[in-house]
């Protein structure tokens, strides 16, 4: 039964409707799914579709931008639920969390930040396309633990090595943590990262480790 509604919602980011997409997931909270495993299962596989098909000419950006707000909409739907099922007893740690300068990619970093919010970290999400001297400036504001930094396009990948030297510099006690598609663990290695996820649920691993939680 989860699987056709999978393959629904899967269809409702190729169709790139925001209405069906959210109907879907109040359908998944009705149902008692888990929430993440509605992202991963059901709509994952459809804005992969139309990132495949963009990347062969068999998409053109409409149809990204419209299935990234389908996406959007479906997830807004969820993200309570993700943080309600959260167990917040003690503070874990503080992160800041932002997408690079020059790239506007929310989705997959918001989902780590819901993530992390609804583990017992508080995070403080600057948004996207974010400079690296305003996510160390509030980072020094909020005396934060974490920097986390999504990067969704190769030609911004280069912004997470910038901000690390960054830090390197001024010899801030802040840890990095890396993420988003095209970052390998080699490119983790090259800069020198204090860590990286593939995806939102080894992200909240990854940040208690570094907290050494
Ligand atoms: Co864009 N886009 N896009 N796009 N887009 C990609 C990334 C692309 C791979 C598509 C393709 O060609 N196949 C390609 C990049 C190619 C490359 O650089 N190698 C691409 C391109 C080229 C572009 C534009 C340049 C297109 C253009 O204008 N010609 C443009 C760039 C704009 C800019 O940023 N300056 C662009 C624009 C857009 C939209 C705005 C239309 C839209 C985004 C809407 C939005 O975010 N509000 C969009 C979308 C939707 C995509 C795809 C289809 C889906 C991205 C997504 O949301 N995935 C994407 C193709 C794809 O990924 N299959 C594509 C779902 C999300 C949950 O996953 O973000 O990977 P993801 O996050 C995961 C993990 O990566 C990880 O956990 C998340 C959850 O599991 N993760 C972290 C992410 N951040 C992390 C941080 C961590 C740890 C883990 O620690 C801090």
């Amino acid at each position: 039964m989860s699987e056709e509604l999978y393959k629904q919602m899967a269809q409702s980011i190729i169709d790139g409707d925001e209405e069906v997409s959210a109907e879907l997931a109040r359908a998944a909270i009705a149902d008692g799914l888990d929430p993440l495993e509605a992202i991963t299962q059901g709509y994952m596989p459809g804005v992969n579709t139309v990132g495949d098909s963009f990347a062969c000419d068999q998409a053109f950006l409409p149809e990204l931008v419209m299935a990234g707000e389908a996406m959007k909409t479906a997830i807004a739907v969820l993200a309570p639920e993700m943080k309600k099922a959260g167990t917040r007893r003690q503070i874990l740690g503080v992160v800041v969390l932002a997408t690079v300068e020059g790239d506007i990619h929310e989705i997959g970093k918001s989902l780590v930040g819901t993530m992390l919010t609804s583990s017992g970290f508080e995070v403080h999400d600057l948004g996207v396309d974010v400079p690296a001297d305003r996510i160390l400036a509030r980072a020094e504001e909020v005396d934060a633990d974490i920097v986390g930094l999504s990067a969704l396009l190769t030609t911004t990948m280069v912004k997470q090595k910038e901000l690390i030297d960054e830090v390197n510099k001024r010899g801030l006690k802040l840890k990095v943590m890396v993420g988003g598609a095209p970052v390998t663990r080699e490119w983790v290695q090259k800069i020198e990262a204090d860590g990286y996820s593939e995806d939102a649920i080894g992200a909240v691993a990854v940040a208690k480790d570094l907290m050494g939680a």
